[in-house]
């Protein structure tokens, strides 16, 4: 462990909204990495680095402490389980909802029904509160095209406007849970580098838009 701090972040929508938060803390990126091939962004801070991840990846570098702090959304890290971190702010962004969904005329029938996600834990853990035996198909992306293409019953996705579904002959059915990114912190950096971590939190804690 060095003296760097080092934060992890994916492009899209939890960079562009993690922006300003960061501002807050006197963090500014010196690179887009919507335009910069680097993986590594330097900041305005000699000591604080950016790493720039696939956001299915952000819980896991902060587990093993290749990054002190990270943003990650609340399905990730459910789906993750969030050993050997703490997830200390929730900072409203990036907001969705974790849901189970269906084609507009999906009707259960007696058999077990197929699930298709990339939450693969998650969905075990719902459908098994509900008392429900389901077989868990495990998709890395385009969740809806399962029950099009008779690949699955039902799909459990994040759903933001729900046009997505609607564009694709499908409907929302039961709500899992509601989502927004979380601030995370890797728990021995924590304790290595409390005082500019807790510094950094409490600034974009206070940053926050309720
Ligand atoms: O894109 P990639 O495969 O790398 O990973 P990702 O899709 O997990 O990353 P990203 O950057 O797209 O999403 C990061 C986080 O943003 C997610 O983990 C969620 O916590 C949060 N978030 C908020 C969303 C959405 N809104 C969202 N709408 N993540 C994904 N979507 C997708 C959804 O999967 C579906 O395909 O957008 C589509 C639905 O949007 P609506 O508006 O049509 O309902
Ligand atoms: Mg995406």
């Amino acid at each position: 462990m060095n003296n760097t701090i080092t934060i992890a972040l994916s492009k899209g929508r939890i960079f562009k909204e993690t922006l300003p938060l960061l501002e807050a803390a006197g963090i500014t990126p010196k690179d887009d990495p919507e335009k910069s091939r680097k993986l590594i962004l330097d900041t305005n801070h000699d000591d604080v680095k950016l790493v720039i991840i696939r956001a299915t990846d952000v819980p896991t570098y902060v587990q093993y402490g290749a990054a002190d702090i990270g943003v990650a959304g609340k399905d990730v890290l459910l789906e993750h389980g969030g050993e050997g971190l703490y997830e200390l702010v929730d900072l409203n962004i990036a907001r969705c909802k974790l849901m189970t969904a269906g084609l507009n005329d999906f009707k259960p029938g007696s058999g077990r029904l197929r699930v298709a996600t990339k939450f693969v834990n998650v969905t075990r853990r719902y459908f098994a509160e509900q008392g429900k035996q389901v077989e868990v198909i495990k998709l890395y992306g385009s969740m809806e095209l399962g029950p099009i293409v008779g690949l699955s019953d039902l799909i459990v996705d994040v759903v933001d406007t729900g046009n997505t579904l609607k564009a694709n002959g499908l409907k929302p059915m039961d709500h899992i849970a509601d989502i927004s990114s979380r601030l995370i912190v890797n728990k021995a950096s924590l304790k290595m580098k409390h005082d500019r971590i807790q510094a950094m939190v409490e600034q974009m804690r206070k940053a926050v838009k309720v």
